[in-house]
C-alpha cells in the first residue's frame, strides 16, 4: 500500500472552470476504482503521482520546481468512480525537431503506468481536455472528407455520402482476383480499402497487385465517367517500409495519385506509425483502421479508455477519417449514442461525457462507418446520425449482395437516397432494384428491419 501523496498530488480546491480558462493544463477524466484497502483520494493521488513527478514514495531529489509540475487531482466522486486528473502542459514531451506535440508522451503520462498500479482495481479514461495551445501543437489533419468530395466532383460542403467497401475476403486472393474484384465494386461504387491485414503477402505481393488496383480503377473510372478512390494499406513495423510502400503507390497510381489514400493500423501500429503517415505524406488523405481497439474501448474493459477518446486523440494526430463503429446498426460492439463519437471528430466544436472541446478550426476527422453494414441497416443507421456526410466501407454488404459487388455498391447508394428523400424503404425498395435485391440478399436482416417484406415485394421464398 503506498503511502498517501494526497496532501501533494490532490488540490479539490482547484475548479475545472478555471483550469480550462488558464490554458495550462490537459484535463483526463477517469472512470477509477481503487483496491480495497486503498483509500479513494489517497488511491488517485498515488496514481496522478505516478502519470506525472512521482513514484509510490517522496525521492530526496524532488525540489520546487518539480512539484509545480504535479499532476493533480481536481475532483474525484467515489460513489460513481469518476476521478478527475490535471496535467501541467510543461509535462509533456515536444519535438526536437519542430517543438511540436506527440501522442506517444500524452499516452504514456496519461494511460501508462497507471494502468498495473497495485493498489488500483482499474481505470479508465472517459474523457480529456486539451487546451487551445495543445491543439495548436498537434499536426491535425491534413486532409479532410473536402478533398474527397472535390475529386469525386461532389460539393465541397455537405458532400454526402461516400459510398465505400473492403476486399473480401479478408485475405487468400492472389493479385488478379483482387483487382477484379476491385473493379466488380467501383461499377457502382466510390471507394475501396484494403482489409486492415491485406499488405504484401506472399500470394498477393504489392509491387504486382498495385499496379493492376490501378489499371482496374482506370478502366471502372472509363466505363463510369465517375472518379473512384483506393485507401491503401501501408502499416508496417519498419517507418522506411512503410514509405516504401506509399512510394511505390504514389509512383504507380501516377497522375491519379490525388486518388489514392493511405490506411494505417493506428491501434495497433501506435502513434509513431500515424504520424509517420501524416507527416510524410501530407497530400494523401489518412484513413485510420482501429482494429484491435477493443481490446481497451469495449464495454467489458475496465481500463485503457473509450472509443471516444480513441477518435478524439486521432483527430489531434492528424488523422483524416477513423473507424468510428456503427453505432448498434452494424455487427461490431456499438451503440446509438456513438454518434458523440462523430460529432467531437467532425464539427469545430462539442460536448463529450465529460468535457466541452472546440477545435479552433482545425480540420475535421471523417467518420468511417464499417462492420456489418448493408443497404437494409443504412437507413436507420443515417436516422440516428442525423446525416450522412460519412465515409462507408461495407464488405459483407456489397460481395454478398446476390447480383454483384456493383449491385451491392448501388444498393448502399440508394438506401442512402432513400434517406435523404425521407421516403418508406419498402416504397423506395419497388423503384430501386438493387436496393429491393438487398432484401433477398440478406433476408435476416430483412425480416428483423422490415417484416413482411416478402409480401409487400411481393417476393416469394
Ligand atoms: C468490416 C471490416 C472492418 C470492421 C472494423 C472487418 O468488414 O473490414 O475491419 O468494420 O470495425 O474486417 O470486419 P464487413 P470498426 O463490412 O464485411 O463487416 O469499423 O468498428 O473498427
Ligand atoms: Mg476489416
Amino acid at each position: 500500500m503506498a503511502n498517501d501523496q494526497s496532501s501533494r498530488y490532490a488540490d479539490l480546491s482547484l475548479r475545472e472552470a478555471d483550469l480550462i480558462a488558464g490554458g495550462k493544463h490537459i484535463l483526463c477524466a477517469y472512470k477509477m476504482k481503487p483496491k480495497a484497502g486503498t483509500g479513494y483520494l489517497a488511491g488517485a493521488a498515488h496514481f496522478a503521482a505516478e502519470s506525472s513527478t512521482g513514484t509510490n514514495v517522496e525521492v530526496c531529489t524532488t525540489d520546487d520546481f518539480t512539484k509545480g509540475v504535479d499532476a493533480l487531482v481536481y475532483y474525484i466522486n467515489e460513489a460513481t468512480e469518476d476521478m478527475r486528473i490535471a496535467f501541467p502542459l510543461e509535462l509533456f514531451d515536444r519535438n526536437v525537431t519542430d517543438g511540436r506535440m506527440m501522442m506517444v508522451s500524452f499516452l504514456t503520462l496519461t494511460i501508462g503506468n497507471n494502468q498495473g498500479m497495485g493498489d488500483i482495481e482499474y481505470a479508465k479514461m472517459v474523457d480529456f481536455y486539451v487546451p487551445p495551445r495543445a491543439v495548436q501543437l498537434f499536426d491535425g489533419p491534413a486532409k479532410d472528407i473536402s478533398d474527397l468530395w472535390r475529386i469525386l466532383g461532389r460539393p465541397v460542403k455537405d458532400g454526402g455520402y461516400i459510398s465505400g467497401t473492403i476486399i473480401k475476403p479478408k485475405l487468400g486472393l492472389r493479385p488478379e482476383p483482387f483487382a477484379q474484384a476491385a473493379y466488380q465494386f467501383w461499377l457502382g461504387g466510390d471507394f475501396i480499402k484494403n482489409d486492415e491485414p491485406q499488405g504484401n503477402q506472399v500470394f498477393s505481393p504489392l509491387k504486382k497487385t498495385i499496379p493492376l488496383v490501378y489499371d482496374a480503377m482506370k478502366r471502372a473510372m472509363d466505363e463510369t465517367g465517375e472518379a473512384k478512390l483506393f485507401s491503401m494499406n501501408i502499416t508496417a513495423d519498419d517507418h522506411f517500409e512503410m514509405c516504401a510502400r506509399a512510394d511505390f503507390a504514389l509512383g504507380t497510381f501516377g497522375p491519379d495519385a490525388d486518388k489514392l489514400a493511405f490506411l494505417v493500423d493506428g491501434y495497433v501500429g501506435g502513434p509513431g506509425m500515424v504520424t509517420t503517415a501524416r507527416r510524410q505524406y501530407p497530400n494523401q488523405y489518412l484513413h485510420y483502421h482501429r482494429a484491435g481497439h477493443g481490446a481497451v474501448t469495449s464495454p467489458s474493459a475496465k481500463r485503457g479508455y473509450t472509443a471516444f477518446v480513441l477518435a478524439k486523440m486521432s483527430r489531434l494526430q492528424g488523422a483524416s477519417g477513423i473507424h468510428v463503429g456503427t453505432m448498434g446498426y452494424g455487427k461490431m460492439e456499438g451503440e446509438m449514442s456513438d454518434k458523440i463519437i462523430a460529432y467531437m471528430i467532425e464539427r469545430d466544436e462539442c460536448q463529450g461525457p465529460v468535457y466541452f472541446q472546440k477545435w479552433y478550426g482545425i480540420k475535421p476527422t471523417t467518420p468511417i462507418i464499417s462492420g456489418g453494414m448493408n443497404a437494409l441497416r443504412l437507413p436507420g443507421f443515417f436516422e440516428n446520425l442525423g446525416h450522412g456526410n460519412v465515409i462507408n466501407t461495407a464488405g459483407g454488404g456489397c460481395y454478398g449482395h446476390i447480383d454483384s459487388p456493383a449491385a451491392g455498391a448501388k444498393s448502399l447508394r440508394q438506401a442512402y437516397d432513400c434517406w435523404k428523400a425521407k421516403a418508406d424503404p419498402i416504397e423506395w425498395a419497388k423503384q430501386h432494384k438493387e436496393f429491393a435485391r438487398a432484401f433477398e440478399s440478406f433476408p435476416a436482416d430483412a425480416d428483423k428491419l422490415y417484416p413482411g417484406w416478402r409480401e409487400k415485394l411481393r417476393i416469394h421464398k
